[in-house]
This record gives structure tokens, sequence and C-alpha cells, in this order.
């Protein structure tokens, strides 16, 4: 017995064979002109030895309660057990800490990626349940753009609006010139969109630039960050120099008087400032690109025609959301906007400025008509909240006062933690300190379909079925299709819906009405299809009936602005339609970021070098940088012990891109396995050795799942996580967002018995 459906993931939609009630394989789309190989893990992984299968309970919790001394999370054994006993013990720890804490105490930021069902999604399900039970602290922000959520409403305006009426490739197709890129276009990470992708459409769209003439400039560490069809000019500068090219660029066109002073006058506040800056009026340094080019490595010369060519021709400039995921991650944001706003062509077609293509399938190639529906959260009870990369600050130092955005706020003394969707041990910096903080909290609770390292560190993990063992459907947050997600077999083990097991919960707690309004999970699907089929008849669209649409193909819709331009709005009238900072203009310096006093975000673009990069005095001991992207095999940590995950690693081990020149230094050699370390941490991986990246860098994937050897004294992970060696400092005391990528190590090949990868089996007694 075998049969063929559509379902929905983030990195794309597939084709699910299911053969004897399970599924073997998640095939390609054929409408999809060019398909997600990520697909190629599911089946492998929810076979794998890693799933949970049970209710699980760590030894020493079992054994002592929440009141346990010194605790051993991460590096104890779990006991199986049936669900009656870990709801009910779930249940009595709810109550005790609502009871001698209040629900301040209950963590349940649950950051992360989850399934792309719009239904069964994890975090708003987790909130719902708590939001009926008192509340919880939640988080705010995000690891992938969170200076840029905190920075651009100060100086431009919300920035995932902006996102969404980005300039389309399209239109650049038609109207640009010169695309330079800092950080690259990475064709990888276009695999991807929150909700899932119809059809990846953007390798097409880039491509229709390059057929149209336009030329594309890649600064960035890795030359693959431009696909070769876009016969990109390759310039490698010093990770986190970015901005110093910047200023260099906006120095040339100052100082030779290509700059738009008309386009300063009228659209931004501020630009005076600036300039004395740029001029070294106010700090004696003068910043041109011959001082650009002891910062960055990139030729002064270079720096000197491309600004010119840049006024000469229609130009974006693209920032990629990696430079912000870095130490003063604020000052590339707000140096690109200057940069734009010097060169004068933001709100023309083709031209301006865009921050966070290439992070997406959909930026820059689409958007929906109108809004999904949503699973409701409800009201959270609980007002206090945490900006997301300050996890292990919160658990270390409870009650402290903490500097953000202008404000000052203490955290919360938190006794329980419940994730839900999110992989902390994935995305969080430097893992032992976080392995430190989450031995703090009484009681965690972790939701997982697979041992991750995340489960490994709570107290009691509950088995979680898989998007692929539900009924839902697919939308992504701005792709234009909506996805079929039927379920394709049943959930493995005892794994169960999350939805059925906070019923379960909420009946313990006398909050079922609350939480389910009656409904089954299947009556929340029909519910929210109805709500969805309402949304979008007043835009034309007839929704088929849901059972229709399960059994049937992707929708998709018009793009409700395929020729849009970035900010035209506002350059055809700042009158008429100002942006909603203080001055409605742009703001090249802002009064009140300055207000603010801060060292690491002033009141203009500023270079201030990283803490950890290729010009500090630290390369002595720690002489190559650390760059960690997103992986090409999968989305982030998921199946990562699938098949097409498994496939690039060497010796099983997550790859490092080496320079050939850096690893001859090192007498390193292709496919051998090499430890990276620094004073935070050291992982092992397997060289690859290419000249796509640059001298003195080396690059780690971001998503093996962290695996540490207890045996050693740095707790030394086997696998390739490159977060044991980045810094829990983050971006500023405006963002406080995540700095990954300012990170020194030393490599050296590894000798004597290469350890085994253990995460990938279940850590059961
Ligand atoms: N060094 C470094 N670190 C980084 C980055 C970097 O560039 N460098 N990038 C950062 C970025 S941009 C991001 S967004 C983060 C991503 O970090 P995360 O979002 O935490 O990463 P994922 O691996 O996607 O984690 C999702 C988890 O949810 C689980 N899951 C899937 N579906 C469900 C479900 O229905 N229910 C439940 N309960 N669980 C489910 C999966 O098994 C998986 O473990 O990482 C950040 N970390
Ligand atoms: N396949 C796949 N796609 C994904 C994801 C995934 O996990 N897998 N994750 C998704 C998510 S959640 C997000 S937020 C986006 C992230 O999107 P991005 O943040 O844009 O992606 P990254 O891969 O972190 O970084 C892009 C490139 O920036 C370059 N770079 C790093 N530091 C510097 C620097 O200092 N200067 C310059 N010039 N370049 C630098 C690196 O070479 C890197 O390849 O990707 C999304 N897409
Ligand atoms: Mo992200």
């Amino acid at each position: 017995m075998s049969h063929k459906q559509v379902t929905a993931n983030h990195w794309g939609a597939g084709v699910a064979r299911i053969e004897n009630d399970t599924l073997s394989a998640v095939e390609p789309h054929s409408g999809d002109p060019n398909p997600s190989r990520i697909n190629e893990n599911i089946a492998s992984s929810l076979k794998g030895t890693a799933r949970v299968l049970k209710p699980s309970i760590r030894e020493g919790y079992l054994k002592h309660g929440f009141n346990e001394q010194n605790r051993k999370r991460g590096e104890e054994k779990f006991v199986e057990v049936s669900w009656d006993k870990a709801l009910d013990l779930i249940t009595a720890e709810i109550k005790r800490v609502k009871k001698d804490h209040g629900n301040e105490a209950i963590y349940a930021g649950s950051y992360g990626w989850a399934s792309a069902g719009r239904v069964h999604h994890a975090q708003s399900q987790l909130k719902r349940f708590l939001n009926v039970n008192g509340g919880s602290v939640r988080s705010v922000g995000n690891y992938s753009y969170n200076a840029a959520l905190e920075l651009m409403p100060h100086i431009v305006g919300d920035f995932r609006q902006h996102v969404k009426h980005i300039t389309r490739w399209s239109t650049v197709a038609k109207e640009g010139e010169l695309v330079v890129m800092f950080g690259g276009m990475p064709l990888r990470n276009t695999q991807v969109s929150g909700g899932g992708v119809g059809k990846h459409t953007i390798r097409d769209d880039l491509l229709s630039c390059v057929e149209a003439g336009v030329r594309f400039v890649n600064f960035s560490p890795l030359k693959t960050d431009a696909i070769n069809a876009l016969n990109a000019q390759w310039l490698a500068p010093r990770p986190g120099s970015d901005t110093a090219i910047m200023l260099g660029l906006a120095h040339t066109l100052y100082a030779e008087g290509l700059h738009d002073q008309a386009f300063l006058n009228k659209y931004t506040v501020g630009a005076d400032k600036f300039l004395a800056y740029l001029t070294g009026e106010t700090d004696g340094v003068v910043k041109d690109a011959d001082w650009a080019q002891v910062q960055s490595g990139i030729d002064a010369e270079t720096i000197r025609s491309l600004a010119r060519e840049m006024k000469a021709k229609r130009t974006l400039v693209t920032c990629a959301v990696s430079l912000q995921r870095a130490d003063f991650g604020e000052q590339p944001l707000w140096m690109t906007l200057t940069l734009a706003c010097m060169l004068g062509y933001i709100g023309l077609p083709g031209g301006g400025y865009g921050i966070g293509y290439g992070a997406d399938s959909a930026i820059g190639t689409s958007d929906r008509p109108f809004r999904w529906s949503v699973f409701p959260q409800l009201k959270n009870p609980v007002e206090e909240f945490l900006p997301v990369a300050m996890v292990a600050d919160m658990l270390l130092h409870p009650n402290e006062e903490y500097p953000y955005n202008g404000q000052t706020r203490t955290f919360p003394d938190t006794k329980m933690v419940w994730w839900a969707g999110g992989n902390p041990f994935h995305h969080h910096q430097d893992l032992n300190r976080l392995r430190q903080a989450f031995q703090k909290p009484e009681t965690i609770i972790v939701n997982e379909i697979n041992w991750t390292a995340t489960a490994r560190h709570a107290d009691i993990v509950l088995p979680i079925a898989s998007s692929l063992e539900r009924n839902d459907f697919g939308a992504g947050h701005q792709d234009n299709s909506l996805v079929p997600m039927p379920r394709a077999m049943m959930p493995r083990g005892e794994a169960r819906e999350e939805y059925e097991i906070y019923c379960d919960l909420a009946k313990r707690l006398g909050t079922y009405e609350a939480f389910s309004e009656g409904r089954t999970s299947a009556d929340w699907l029909d519910h929210m299809w109805e709500d969805l089929q309402e949304i979008a008849k007043p835009h034309g669209y007839d929704l088929p009936e849901l059972e229709t649409f399960q059994k049937g193909d992707i929708i998709t819709f018009d793009d409700p602005a395929p020729e849009a331009v970035f900010l035209k709005e506002f350059r055809d009238d700042p009158e008429v339609n100002p942006l909603t900072t203080p001055s409605g203009k742009i703001e090249l310096y802002c009064e009140f970021i300055a207000g603010f006093n801060y060292d690491d975000c002033k009141g203009h673009a500023s270079w201030l070098p990283p803490r950890e990069w290729l010009g500090s005095d630290k390369t002595k001991t720690y002489p190559l940088h650390l760059v960690s992207g997103q992986p090409e095999t999968r989305l982030h940590s998921q199946y990562d012990n699938g098949d097409f995950s498994l496939e690039k690693k060497i010796k099983g081990r997550e790859p490092v891109l080496i320079n050939p020149v850096d690893a001859k230094k090192y007498s390193i050699v292709d496919g051998d396995i090499v430890s990276l370390k620094n004073d935070r941490g050291e992982c092992l991986a397997g060289a690859l050795v290419t000249d796509t990246i640059m001298q003195g860098v080396v690059f780690l994937w971001t998503g093996a799942w962290y695996d540490p050897d207890f045996s050693t004294s740095n707790h030394r992970d086997t696998h390739g996580n490159p977060n044991v060696l980045t810094h829990d400092l983050r971006t500023s005391k405006l963002g406080q967002g995540p700095s990954a990528q300012s990170v020194l190590v030393s490599i050296e090949k590894f000798v004597g018995e290469l350890p085994e990868i253990k995460v990938f089996k279940a850590p059961l007694v």
C-alpha cells in the first residue's frame, strides 16, 4: 500500500511518500523550480534512534525532586515513565511554583523555530496554556535580527514592516545597475521561510538581474555567499569591519563632492553631526578609504573606485542580518542606511538599501495578500519579559538590574523553565555558560521530537508528534502560498500532539474550558481554516473546503506589490508620508539614542572595533576568526541526524571551512579532524580545505547537536557546535542582541582516538 500527498516544511513544500502507513520519503514537489534537499532529512530522522518515545524524567530529579542539590543536568540519564506520572508531576509543580513564587517565576520564552504548521504552533500552544493558568515571563526579539528590531524604529521605522515592503528583485532587474552586498546573498539560506515556502523562485529572480546586466559585488569572508551565476566581484574583508568600509565609501563620496546633499537636507536629520564624525572633526580620525583599508584589509583604491561607481550607477546596498549578529551589530545597520542616504537613491526603483535580503526565500520576491489565521494565545497576565538573548544572564543573576534600549530593568527570579519549540543548546552563545545557567531553575520541562541537547538538560521531557504526524496547514509568514499538511503517519512510540497534552494538564488544573473552548485539535484546524476562508473572501479569493485542500495541492496567491520600491511613498512626499521616527525623517543622528549615553551605541553610526576580531591583540593566542553561518543541509539543528545532514559531515563531524594557506600553516589536510579552541570552550570538526573561504577565517556551520565529552576538562564538544566557542556578550546595551560572529579561536589537528558521537542515541537508563 503506497500513496503520496503534499506536505509543508519551513524549507519548502514536498511530496510525502507513504508506504504501509509509514513515511518513507519526502520528495521534491514538481512545481518547485529549485526544491530544497533538506526534505531528505525528515524520514530518516523520524525513524532514527534519537526520537523521544516516552515521557522521561532525569534520574536525579526523579529521586530528589525540585529542590535537589548539585544537579547535573546534561550529564545524567533519564527514566521513562507513564504519561499520567509525568502529567501529575507537572501539575503539582505548576501549582507549587505559582503558590510559592507566583507566575513571574515561570519562564516560557521558549524561543526558536518549531513546525511549519499554523495550528500546532508549539510556542502559541504553550503560551495559551500558561496564559489561562496565570501566565509566564515571555521573551521579546530574536536571534536572527535583534539589533535591527531594537535600533531601526528609532532611526527609520519598524524593521519587520520594512522587510515586507523591501524592493523586489523584479524592480532591480528593470532599473538597477549595481548591487553592493555586505554579507553576500547566500542562496543556501533562501531555502527557508518561517511557516513554509510554496516555490523557491529567488534564484531565477537573481538570474534575471544578471541577464539584465546588473553587476554584483560580494563583500564576504565566503565566496559562495554569491552563487557563481551572479559573476560577483568577491571582496573579503576582515569579519566585523564592514562599518569601516562603508565609512570609507561615504568619505570618498563626501570628499569628492559626490554625495547627495539635497537628499540629506530633505529626507534626513543630523547629517551635519555624522559628517563631522566622518571627516574627523569630532574625534581627530579621518574615516577615509586609507583608514578603512587599515581596519578591513580591503584596498583603499578599490574602495574609492567602488564609491565612484556606486554614485554613477543606480545602486542597491544590501546588508545581511548576520552582520548585526556581532559585537556592536547596530553599527553596520545604521551605516548601511547612512551610506544609502549619501548616495541618495532611497525610494527610487532598483536603488537605495535593503537589510535582510538572502535571509528568507520570500524577501524581495513575494508577500501575501492577506494575513493568515493564527492559533490564539490569549492575554498573558504577567507583564514581565526578557530580551531573548539574555536567558543565561537571567538565570545566573536573578533580581539584578540590566540596561536595555534606554530602560533599566530587573531580571525575574526563575524557578521553572518550559521550552516547546527551539533548541537553546543550539542557538545560544557560550554553551558552557548556558550549562551553568541551566543548573539554576528548580524544574525544567522540554517538549521535543528528538533527544536534542536541550532535552538532555531538562528534568521532564515530553515526546512530541512531529509535523508529519499531525493534521495542519503551512503558510509562510511572507510567502504567498498555503500548503496542505495532512498527517502522513501516526506518532512514533507514545509521542502525542502538544494540544492533547495541554488539554490533559488543563483538566487537572481546572482550566480545560478556557484552554480548549471545547474544541479538539481537529476542531481548531476546521475553525482556523474557516477563519482563513473569511479573511480571504474580501480579497477575491474563494478558498476550497478544508478536506479538498488537504487532498490537493499548494494554493498560490499574487504578490500584492510585485513592483515594490522600498520607501517610495516617503520619497515622493515626506510631509504627507513621514516615517514613524521621532522626526518623521531618517535619523542619521538620533537625539533619542544619544540621550541614552551608551558607550556601545552612540548618536550616529560609528566604528567600534569588535571585542574579538582580526584587528585585536587576542590574535596572538587565538589567531583565527570564527564565522558561524546557517547550514545548507538543514534548518538550524533540526533533523541533524537525517540523511542529507549526515551526508556532508566529515567522519561524523560538522565541516569547518579553512583556506589552503591556513591549512598548510597549521599542518592540516582536507578531511582531518581538527580541534577549535578558545578560553570558553573547544569543539572538534572536520576540515574542509577550500579557497572559497578567506585567509585568517574559519567557517563552521551552526546546528550540529552539542555533544559534550565530560571526561575532558573543558567539556569538549565532539561534534562541531560553534556555540561552545562564541561569547555571551551582546551587541550593545541598546539592542542586547546576540553577537555570535565576534569570535577568535585557535586550530590544531586532532590526534588520538576519535571520540564517539553520542548525541544521536537516547540517554536512557
Ligand atoms: N553561533 C551562532 N548561533 C546562532 C546563529 C548564528 O548565526 N551563529 N543563528 C541564530 C539564529 S538566526 C536562529 S533563528 C537560532 C535558531 O535556533 P532554534 O530556533 O532554537 O533552532 P532549531 O534547530 O530550528 O530548533 C527548533 C527545535 O524545535 C523542535 N521542534 C520542531 N517542531 C516542533 C514542535 O512542533 N513542537 C516542539 N515542542 N518542538 C518542535 C526541533 O526538534 C528543534 O529542536 O539560532 C541562532 N544561533
Ligand atoms: N538552509 C538554511 N537557511 C536558513 C537558515 C538555516 O538554518 N538553514 N536559517 C534561517 C534564519 S533563522 C535566518 S535568521 C537567516 C539568516 O540569514 P543570515 O544572517 O544572512 O545568514 P548567515 O548564514 O548567518 O550569514 C550570511 C553570511 O554572512 C557572512 N558574514 C558573516 N560575518 C560577516 C562579516 O562580518 N562581514 C561580511 N561582509 N560578511 C559576513 C557569512 O559569510 C555568511 O555566509 O537564514 C535563514 N535561512
Ligand atoms: Mo534566525
